[in-house]
Protein backbone atom coordinates (compact mmCIF):
# COMPACT_ATOMS: atom_id res chain seq x y z
CA UNK A 1 0.00 0.00 0.00
CA UNK A 2 1.51 3.40 -0.73
CA UNK A 3 2.35 5.49 2.66
CA UNK A 4 1.42 9.20 3.09
CA UNK A 5 5.48 9.75 2.62
CA UNK A 6 5.79 8.28 -0.84
CA UNK A 7 2.02 9.96 -1.72
CA UNK A 8 3.13 12.83 -0.96
CA UNK A 9 6.50 12.33 -3.19
CA UNK A 10 5.12 11.38 -5.94
CA UNK A 11 2.26 14.24 -5.48
CA UNK A 12 4.69 16.93 -5.55
CA UNK A 13 6.60 15.23 -7.73
CA UNK A 14 4.05 14.70 -10.53
CA UNK A 15 3.09 18.73 -10.37
CA UNK A 16 6.50 19.17 -11.63
CA UNK A 17 5.89 17.47 -14.70
CA UNK A 18 4.90 20.50 -16.79
CA UNK A 19 4.68 18.91 -20.05
CA UNK A 20 2.95 15.79 -20.58
CA UNK A 21 3.09 14.15 -23.81
CA UNK A 22 -0.42 14.48 -24.57
CA UNK A 23 -0.57 18.24 -24.06
CA UNK A 24 2.13 18.55 -27.56
CA UNK A 25 -0.05 18.46 -30.67
CA UNK A 26 1.10 20.28 -33.74
CA UNK A 27 4.53 20.50 -35.36
CA UNK A 28 7.35 21.40 -34.02
CA UNK A 29 10.59 23.50 -34.79
CA UNK A 30 13.15 20.41 -34.30
CA UNK A 31 15.83 22.54 -35.92
CA UNK A 32 15.24 25.33 -33.26
CA UNK A 33 15.47 22.75 -30.41
CA UNK A 34 18.90 21.00 -31.78
CA UNK A 35 20.25 25.20 -31.92
CA UNK A 36 19.05 25.20 -28.27
CA UNK A 37 20.86 21.92 -27.21
CA UNK A 38 24.04 22.83 -28.92
CA UNK A 39 24.05 26.64 -27.53
CA UNK A 40 23.32 25.07 -24.25
CA UNK A 41 26.68 22.74 -24.78
CA UNK A 42 28.78 25.71 -25.62
CA UNK A 43 27.14 27.78 -22.53
CA UNK A 44 28.12 24.95 -20.28
CA UNK A 45 31.36 24.31 -21.39
CA UNK A 46 32.44 28.11 -21.62
CA UNK A 47 31.47 27.56 -17.37
CA UNK A 48 33.55 24.83 -17.43
CA UNK A 49 36.04 26.02 -19.14
CA UNK A 50 36.30 29.27 -16.54
CA UNK A 51 36.08 27.54 -13.40
CA UNK A 52 37.21 24.01 -13.95
CA UNK A 53 39.59 23.50 -16.75
CA UNK A 54 41.07 20.09 -16.62
CA UNK A 55 39.10 18.68 -13.44
CA UNK A 56 37.44 15.66 -13.95
CA UNK A 57 33.71 17.62 -13.52
CA UNK A 58 32.46 21.19 -12.31
CA UNK A 59 30.39 21.48 -9.37
CA UNK A 60 27.99 23.70 -11.11
CA UNK A 61 25.82 25.36 -8.41
CA UNK A 62 29.35 26.83 -6.71
CA UNK A 63 31.44 26.89 -9.69
CA UNK A 64 34.23 24.65 -7.90
CA UNK A 65 35.32 21.74 -9.09
CA UNK A 66 36.42 18.18 -8.43
CA UNK A 67 37.96 14.78 -9.76
CA UNK A 68 37.05 11.46 -8.55
CA UNK A 69 37.39 9.12 -11.41
CA UNK A 70 40.95 7.47 -10.15
CA UNK A 71 41.58 8.79 -6.28
CA UNK A 72 43.92 11.39 -5.94
CA UNK A 73 44.69 11.87 -9.56
CA UNK A 74 43.02 14.40 -12.30
CA UNK A 75 42.24 13.52 -16.06
CA UNK A 76 40.05 15.63 -17.34
CA UNK A 77 37.14 13.44 -17.37
CA UNK A 78 34.85 16.30 -18.66
CA UNK A 79 37.08 17.22 -21.75
CA UNK A 80 37.74 13.42 -22.75
CA UNK A 81 33.59 12.64 -22.34
CA UNK A 82 32.88 15.85 -24.15
CA UNK A 83 35.05 14.86 -27.50
CA UNK A 84 32.66 13.55 -30.34
CA UNK A 85 29.69 15.68 -29.23
CA UNK A 86 31.40 18.39 -30.00
CA UNK A 87 32.18 17.51 -32.75
CA UNK A 88 28.99 16.08 -34.16
CA UNK A 89 28.17 19.63 -32.98
CA UNK A 90 30.41 21.64 -34.78
CA UNK A 91 31.82 23.05 -32.13
CA UNK A 92 35.13 22.86 -33.31
CA UNK A 93 36.86 25.79 -31.97
CA UNK A 94 35.85 24.15 -28.49
CA UNK A 95 37.42 20.42 -29.12
CA UNK A 96 40.76 21.96 -30.63
CA UNK A 97 40.88 23.32 -26.96
CA UNK A 98 40.00 19.95 -25.35
CA UNK A 99 42.38 18.17 -27.44
CA UNK A 100 44.83 20.69 -26.90
CA UNK A 101 44.59 20.43 -23.40
CA UNK A 102 44.68 16.43 -23.36
CA UNK A 103 47.76 16.48 -25.48
CA UNK A 104 49.74 18.76 -23.29
CA UNK A 105 48.67 17.15 -19.80
CA UNK A 106 46.88 13.56 -19.67
CA UNK A 107 49.15 11.26 -18.66
CA UNK A 108 48.49 7.83 -17.06
CA UNK A 109 51.38 6.77 -15.56
CA UNK A 110 49.21 7.55 -12.22
CA UNK A 111 49.88 5.92 -9.00
CA UNK A 112 46.41 5.68 -8.38
CA UNK A 113 43.59 2.60 -8.55
CA UNK A 114 41.46 2.67 -11.36
CA UNK A 115 38.18 1.34 -11.52
CA UNK A 116 38.46 -0.63 -14.60
CA UNK A 117 34.92 -0.37 -16.19
CA UNK A 118 34.47 3.36 -15.25
CA UNK A 119 38.24 4.00 -16.52
CA UNK A 120 36.69 2.12 -19.87
CA UNK A 121 33.66 3.19 -20.70
CA UNK A 122 34.35 6.46 -20.00
CA UNK A 123 38.13 7.76 -20.71
CA UNK A 124 39.14 4.28 -23.41
CA UNK A 125 35.45 4.67 -25.02
CA UNK A 126 35.89 8.77 -24.69
CA UNK A 127 39.38 8.80 -26.00
CA UNK A 128 38.37 6.47 -29.11
CA UNK A 129 35.71 8.20 -30.29
CA UNK A 130 37.93 11.67 -30.12
CA UNK A 131 40.20 9.90 -32.08
CA UNK A 132 37.68 8.67 -34.73
CA UNK A 133 35.99 12.51 -34.92
CA UNK A 134 39.65 14.22 -35.09
CA UNK A 135 42.03 12.03 -36.37
CA UNK A 136 44.38 12.67 -33.42
CA UNK A 137 46.86 9.96 -33.55
CA UNK A 138 47.81 10.79 -29.56
CA UNK A 139 44.18 10.11 -28.83
CA UNK A 140 44.66 6.59 -29.83
CA UNK A 141 47.76 6.00 -27.81
CA UNK A 142 46.23 7.23 -24.62
CA UNK A 143 43.70 5.14 -24.92
CA UNK A 144 45.94 2.27 -25.72
CA UNK A 145 48.21 3.30 -23.00
CA UNK A 146 45.43 2.83 -20.31
CA UNK A 147 44.50 -0.07 -21.56
CA UNK A 148 47.39 -1.58 -21.69
CA UNK A 149 48.27 -0.90 -17.94
CA UNK A 150 44.27 -2.30 -16.90
CA UNK A 151 44.94 -5.37 -18.84
CA UNK A 152 46.34 -7.00 -15.57
CA UNK A 153 42.90 -7.31 -14.19
CA UNK A 154 42.04 -9.80 -16.81
CA UNK A 155 44.70 -12.26 -15.21
CA UNK A 156 42.26 -14.25 -12.74
CA UNK A 157 41.21 -17.60 -13.03
CA UNK A 158 38.09 -17.38 -14.63
CA UNK A 159 38.97 -14.62 -17.03
CA UNK A 160 36.81 -12.29 -15.65
CA UNK A 161 38.48 -8.56 -14.71
CA UNK A 162 38.98 -7.65 -10.95
CA UNK A 163 37.42 -4.28 -10.36
CA UNK A 164 40.58 -1.91 -9.24
CA UNK A 165 43.84 -1.97 -11.30
CA UNK A 166 46.98 0.74 -10.07
CA UNK A 167 47.60 2.08 -13.18
CA UNK A 168 51.69 2.42 -12.25
CA UNK A 169 52.30 -1.38 -10.36
CA UNK A 170 49.53 -3.50 -12.18
CA UNK A 171 48.34 -4.68 -8.98
CA UNK A 172 44.58 -5.59 -8.47
CA UNK A 173 41.66 -5.84 -5.83
CA UNK A 174 38.39 -6.43 -5.43
CA UNK A 175 37.05 -9.74 -6.87
CA UNK A 176 33.76 -9.57 -6.25
CA UNK A 177 32.20 -7.96 -9.37
CA UNK A 178 28.88 -7.02 -11.01
CA UNK A 179 28.28 -8.44 -14.74
CA UNK A 180 27.53 -4.52 -15.89
CA UNK A 181 31.60 -4.34 -14.83
CA UNK A 182 32.81 -7.67 -16.06
CA UNK A 183 31.57 -7.72 -19.65
CA UNK A 184 29.09 -4.51 -20.23
CA UNK A 185 31.66 -1.96 -19.55
CA UNK A 186 34.22 -3.03 -21.34
CA UNK A 187 33.84 -5.17 -24.73
CA UNK A 188 33.05 -3.02 -27.71
CA UNK A 189 35.99 -0.01 -25.94
CA UNK A 190 38.25 -2.85 -26.53
CA UNK A 191 37.17 -4.76 -29.32
CA UNK A 192 37.49 -1.09 -31.18
CA UNK A 193 40.86 -1.02 -30.00
CA UNK A 194 41.62 -4.09 -30.95
CA UNK A 195 40.53 -3.30 -34.53
CA UNK A 196 42.25 0.26 -34.67
CA UNK A 197 45.98 -0.74 -33.41
CA UNK A 198 45.68 -4.65 -34.02
CA UNK A 199 46.27 -5.90 -31.33
CA UNK A 200 43.59 -8.96 -30.64
CA UNK A 201 44.71 -9.15 -26.75
CA UNK A 202 42.22 -6.24 -25.84
CA UNK A 203 38.97 -7.77 -27.70
CA UNK A 204 40.08 -11.40 -27.37
CA UNK A 205 40.02 -10.57 -23.18
CA UNK A 206 36.93 -8.65 -23.02
CA UNK A 207 34.76 -11.13 -25.35
CA UNK A 208 36.33 -14.25 -23.06
CA UNK A 209 35.40 -12.18 -19.99
CA UNK A 210 31.63 -12.18 -21.17
CA UNK A 211 31.30 -15.55 -22.48
CA UNK A 212 32.78 -16.95 -18.89
CA UNK A 213 30.24 -15.17 -17.24
CA UNK A 214 27.75 -16.26 -19.33
CA UNK A 215 28.72 -19.63 -18.45
CA UNK A 216 27.81 -19.37 -14.85
CA UNK A 217 24.04 -18.45 -15.73
CA UNK A 218 21.58 -20.68 -13.89
CA UNK A 219 19.30 -23.74 -15.70
CA UNK A 220 16.56 -21.01 -16.43
CA UNK A 221 19.15 -18.81 -18.05
CA UNK A 222 19.62 -16.36 -15.76
CA UNK A 223 22.74 -13.72 -13.96
CA UNK A 224 22.53 -12.85 -10.36
CA UNK A 225 24.28 -9.38 -9.86
CA UNK A 226 27.50 -10.11 -7.95
CA UNK A 227 29.86 -12.96 -8.28
CA UNK A 228 33.62 -13.67 -6.79
CA UNK A 229 35.84 -13.27 -10.27
CA UNK A 230 38.96 -15.71 -8.72
CA UNK A 231 36.38 -18.48 -7.47
CA UNK A 232 33.33 -18.13 -10.21
CA UNK A 233 30.64 -18.14 -7.48
CA UNK A 234 27.80 -16.33 -7.08
CA UNK A 235 27.42 -14.46 -3.86
CA UNK A 236 24.10 -13.34 -4.07
CA UNK A 237 20.66 -14.30 -5.60
CA UNK A 238 19.41 -11.28 -7.81
CA UNK A 239 18.10 -11.25 -11.15
CA UNK A 240 17.64 -7.99 -12.29
CA UNK A 241 17.94 -5.81 -15.68
CA UNK A 242 19.13 -3.33 -13.45
CA UNK A 243 22.49 -2.05 -12.03
CA UNK A 244 24.65 -3.76 -11.04
CA UNK A 245 23.80 -6.05 -13.89
CA UNK A 246 22.26 -3.64 -16.88
CA UNK A 247 24.89 -3.01 -19.61
CA UNK A 248 26.48 -6.82 -19.73
CA UNK A 249 23.17 -7.32 -21.68
CA UNK A 250 23.10 -4.06 -23.87
CA UNK A 251 27.44 -5.48 -24.56
CA UNK A 252 26.48 -8.63 -25.06
CA UNK A 253 24.28 -7.49 -28.83
CA UNK A 254 26.83 -5.08 -29.27
CA UNK A 255 29.57 -6.91 -29.28
CA UNK A 256 28.21 -9.49 -31.58
CA UNK A 257 27.12 -6.58 -34.04
CA UNK A 258 30.89 -4.85 -33.73
CA UNK A 259 32.66 -8.46 -34.02
CA UNK A 260 30.13 -10.97 -36.23
CA UNK A 261 30.93 -14.01 -32.84
CA UNK A 262 27.65 -15.75 -32.87
CA UNK A 263 28.43 -16.97 -29.63
CA UNK A 264 27.56 -13.42 -28.41
CA UNK A 265 24.40 -13.04 -29.93
CA UNK A 266 23.41 -16.49 -29.16
CA UNK A 267 23.97 -15.59 -25.47
CA UNK A 268 22.05 -12.75 -25.80
CA UNK A 269 19.20 -14.30 -27.22
CA UNK A 270 19.10 -16.78 -24.73
CA UNK A 271 19.07 -13.82 -22.19
CA UNK A 272 16.94 -11.71 -23.33
CA UNK A 273 14.55 -15.23 -23.81
CA UNK A 274 14.56 -15.64 -20.18
CA UNK A 275 14.52 -12.13 -18.95
CA UNK A 276 11.32 -11.75 -20.82
CA UNK A 277 10.03 -15.58 -19.27
CA UNK A 278 10.54 -14.42 -15.78
CA UNK A 279 11.29 -11.00 -15.77
CA UNK A 280 8.90 -9.52 -17.76
CA UNK A 281 5.85 -8.10 -15.23
CA UNK A 282 2.65 -6.64 -16.56
CA UNK A 283 0.72 -6.81 -13.16
CA UNK A 284 0.20 -2.68 -13.83
CA UNK A 285 -1.01 -3.13 -17.07
CA UNK A 286 2.47 -1.56 -18.50
CA UNK A 287 4.77 -4.21 -19.22
CA UNK A 288 7.75 -3.43 -16.31
CA UNK A 289 10.68 -5.80 -15.54
CA UNK A 290 10.96 -7.39 -12.06
CA UNK A 291 14.07 -8.26 -9.87
CA UNK A 292 13.85 -12.17 -8.82
CA UNK A 293 15.30 -15.25 -7.73
CA UNK A 294 18.18 -16.24 -10.85
CA UNK A 295 17.30 -20.11 -9.86
CA UNK A 296 13.28 -19.85 -9.34
CA UNK A 297 12.63 -17.08 -11.34
CA UNK A 298 10.51 -15.96 -8.08
CA UNK A 299 9.75 -12.08 -8.16
CA UNK A 300 11.33 -10.36 -5.12
CA UNK A 301 9.78 -6.37 -6.13
CA UNK A 302 9.58 -4.55 -8.85
CA UNK A 303 11.10 -2.02 -7.69
CA UNK A 304 12.85 -0.04 -11.11
CA UNK A 305 16.09 1.98 -11.27
CA UNK A 306 16.22 4.77 -13.55
CA UNK A 307 18.97 3.00 -15.49
CA UNK A 308 16.66 0.65 -16.24
CA UNK A 309 15.32 2.80 -19.20
CA UNK A 310 18.03 1.74 -20.79
CA UNK A 311 16.39 -1.28 -21.62
CA UNK A 312 13.20 -0.66 -24.15
CA UNK A 313 16.36 1.00 -26.61
CA UNK A 314 18.42 -2.31 -26.33
CA UNK A 315 15.11 -4.92 -26.58
CA UNK A 316 14.47 -2.40 -30.26
CA UNK A 317 17.74 -2.68 -31.58
CA UNK A 318 18.08 -7.34 -30.46
CA UNK A 319 14.70 -7.16 -33.01
CA UNK A 320 11.81 -7.11 -30.40
CA UNK A 321 10.07 -3.94 -31.77
CA UNK A 322 6.70 -4.66 -29.74
CA UNK A 323 8.27 -5.30 -26.76
CA UNK A 324 10.18 -2.58 -26.66
CA UNK A 325 7.57 -0.10 -27.54
CA UNK A 326 5.27 -2.08 -24.83
CA UNK A 327 8.62 -1.77 -22.00
CA UNK A 328 8.72 2.37 -23.58
CA UNK A 329 4.92 3.00 -22.32
CA UNK A 330 5.81 2.58 -18.80
CA UNK A 331 8.58 4.94 -18.21
CA UNK A 332 6.96 7.72 -20.66
CA UNK A 333 4.05 7.70 -17.96
CA UNK A 334 6.70 7.75 -15.56
CA UNK A 335 8.07 10.74 -17.01
CA UNK A 336 4.72 12.88 -17.45
CA UNK A 337 3.93 11.55 -13.74
CA UNK A 338 7.45 12.97 -12.31
CA UNK A 339 9.13 14.96 -14.44
CA UNK A 340 12.02 14.20 -14.01
CA UNK A 341 12.74 10.23 -12.68
CA UNK A 342 13.46 9.56 -9.67
CA UNK A 343 16.71 7.28 -8.92
CA UNK A 344 14.27 4.37 -8.13
CA UNK A 345 10.59 4.09 -8.13
CA UNK A 346 7.54 1.00 -7.46
CA UNK A 347 5.53 1.26 -10.26
CA UNK A 348 2.84 -0.41 -7.87
CA UNK A 349 1.97 2.77 -6.54
CA UNK A 350 4.40 5.10 -8.08
CA UNK A 351 5.76 5.26 -4.47
CA UNK A 352 9.56 6.98 -5.01
CA UNK A 353 12.32 4.55 -3.25
CA UNK A 354 15.25 7.04 -4.27
CA UNK A 355 14.70 10.61 -4.58
CA UNK A 356 17.48 11.87 -6.20
CA UNK A 357 18.04 12.21 -10.07
CA UNK A 358 21.93 12.59 -11.53
CA UNK A 359 21.35 13.84 -14.49
CA UNK A 360 20.71 10.47 -15.82
CA UNK A 361 20.72 9.77 -19.74
CA UNK A 362 18.97 6.55 -19.96
CA UNK A 363 15.27 7.56 -20.35
CA UNK A 364 16.53 9.90 -23.43
CA UNK A 365 19.14 7.01 -24.62
CA UNK A 366 16.36 4.53 -25.19
CA UNK A 367 14.08 6.97 -27.41
CA UNK A 368 16.90 8.21 -29.40
CA UNK A 369 18.05 3.89 -30.46
CA UNK A 370 13.96 3.69 -31.32
CA UNK A 371 13.64 6.67 -33.33
CA UNK A 372 16.90 5.54 -35.16
CA UNK A 373 15.01 2.46 -36.09
CA UNK A 374 11.62 3.93 -36.94
CA UNK A 375 12.02 7.89 -37.13
CA UNK A 376 8.62 7.96 -35.18
CA UNK A 377 8.48 11.31 -34.16
CA UNK A 378 6.81 9.98 -30.99
CA UNK A 379 10.67 9.11 -30.17
CA UNK A 380 11.54 12.72 -30.63
CA UNK A 381 8.71 14.01 -28.27
CA UNK A 382 9.59 12.17 -25.68
CA UNK A 383 12.96 13.33 -25.85
CA UNK A 384 11.88 16.94 -26.45
CA UNK A 385 10.29 16.51 -23.05
CA UNK A 386 13.04 15.12 -21.14
CA UNK A 387 15.24 17.85 -22.46
CA UNK A 388 12.88 20.77 -21.60
CA UNK A 389 12.75 18.82 -17.91
CA UNK A 390 16.30 19.03 -17.44
CA UNK A 391 16.68 22.78 -18.11
CA UNK A 392 13.74 23.82 -16.24
CA UNK A 393 15.23 21.54 -13.26
CA UNK A 394 18.51 21.49 -13.51
CA UNK A 395 20.14 24.51 -15.18
CA UNK A 396 22.10 26.80 -12.31
CA UNK A 397 25.14 29.38 -12.55
CA UNK A 398 27.50 27.55 -14.25
CA UNK A 399 26.17 24.57 -15.74
CA UNK A 400 23.51 21.73 -15.32
CA UNK A 401 23.49 19.65 -11.84
CA UNK A 402 22.00 16.72 -10.30
CA UNK A 403 19.34 16.80 -8.00
CA UNK A 404 18.71 15.53 -4.26
CA UNK A 405 15.28 15.43 -4.40
CA UNK A 406 13.10 15.60 -8.11
CA UNK A 407 10.10 16.51 -5.81
CA UNK A 408 11.63 19.99 -4.77
CA UNK A 409 12.18 23.10 -7.13
CA UNK A 410 16.16 23.66 -6.48
CA UNK A 411 17.58 20.84 -4.56
CA UNK A 412 20.73 20.90 -6.44
CA UNK A 413 23.09 18.50 -5.61
CA UNK A 414 26.47 20.09 -7.78
CA UNK A 415 27.51 17.87 -9.47
CA UNK A 416 27.49 17.44 -13.37
CA UNK A 417 28.56 14.10 -14.09
CA UNK A 418 31.20 13.28 -17.19
CA UNK A 419 28.58 11.13 -18.58
CA UNK A 420 26.21 14.49 -19.39
CA UNK A 421 28.86 15.80 -21.70
CA UNK A 422 28.81 12.70 -23.63
CA UNK A 423 25.54 11.03 -23.35
CA UNK A 424 22.32 13.01 -23.28
CA UNK A 425 23.48 16.03 -24.70
CA UNK A 426 24.83 13.74 -27.89
CA UNK A 427 21.09 11.90 -27.86
CA UNK A 428 19.26 15.36 -28.08
CA UNK A 429 21.59 16.77 -30.54
CA UNK A 430 21.38 14.04 -32.72
CA UNK A 431 17.32 13.57 -32.23
CA UNK A 432 16.57 17.08 -33.03
CA UNK A 433 19.27 18.54 -35.54
CA UNK A 434 19.74 15.61 -38.52
CA UNK A 435 23.62 16.12 -38.12
CA UNK A 436 25.66 15.58 -41.40
CA UNK A 437 28.24 14.47 -39.45
CA UNK A 438 26.37 11.18 -38.33
CA UNK A 439 25.47 8.10 -40.66
CA UNK A 440 22.03 7.56 -39.20
CA UNK A 441 21.73 4.50 -40.64
CA UNK A 442 25.06 2.92 -40.32
CA UNK A 443 26.27 3.50 -36.17
CA UNK A 444 27.30 2.31 -32.86
CA UNK A 445 27.18 4.10 -29.58
CA UNK A 446 29.02 2.91 -26.90
CA UNK A 447 26.90 2.46 -23.02
CA UNK A 448 28.40 5.61 -22.09
CA UNK A 449 27.03 7.38 -25.82
CA UNK A 450 30.70 7.08 -27.16
CA UNK A 451 30.24 7.28 -30.87
CA UNK A 452 32.41 3.99 -32.22
CA UNK A 453 31.24 4.06 -35.75
CA UNK A 454 29.24 6.19 -37.96
CA UNK A 455 31.10 9.58 -37.31
CA UNK A 456 31.18 11.37 -41.07
CA UNK A 457 34.45 12.97 -41.21
C1 LIG B 1 26.69 5.93 -17.60
O1 LIG B 1 27.98 6.02 -17.07
C2 LIG B 1 26.60 4.74 -18.49
O2 LIG B 1 25.42 4.85 -19.23
C3 LIG B 1 26.60 3.45 -17.71
O3 LIG B 1 26.37 2.33 -18.53
C4 LIG B 1 25.58 3.45 -16.60
N1 LIG B 1 24.93 4.71 -16.45
C5 LIG B 1 25.70 5.90 -16.48
C6 LIG B 1 24.78 7.09 -16.56
O4 LIG B 1 23.66 6.99 -15.79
Amino acid sequence: MIDRRHFLASAAAATLATEPLLAQAGPLDWNALAQDVRAEMAWAWAEYRKKAWGQDEIRPVSGTSKSFLIPGQTVGLSIVEALDTLWLMGLDVELEDGVRWIKGSLRFDLDGDAQVFEATIRLVGGLLSGHLATGEAMLLELAHDLASRMMPAFDTPTGMPMRYVNLCTGKTRDPLSFPAEIGGGLAPELVTLSRLTGEKRFGEAAVNAMLSLYGKRSKIGLLADTIDVTTGAWTTRVATIGPPTDSYFEYLWDSWVLTGDTRLRDAYRTCTAAILAHLADRTTGDMWFANVDFETGKKLDLVQSELSAFYPGLLREGGKPGEARAAMRGWEEAQDRFGVLPEAFDPTDWSIRSKGNALRPELVDSAFALWLHDQDEHWRRVARTHFLNMKRTSKVAHGYSGLTDVSVPGAWNDACPGYWWSEQMKYYWLIFSDCPRFDYRDNYLSTEGNVLKGLKR
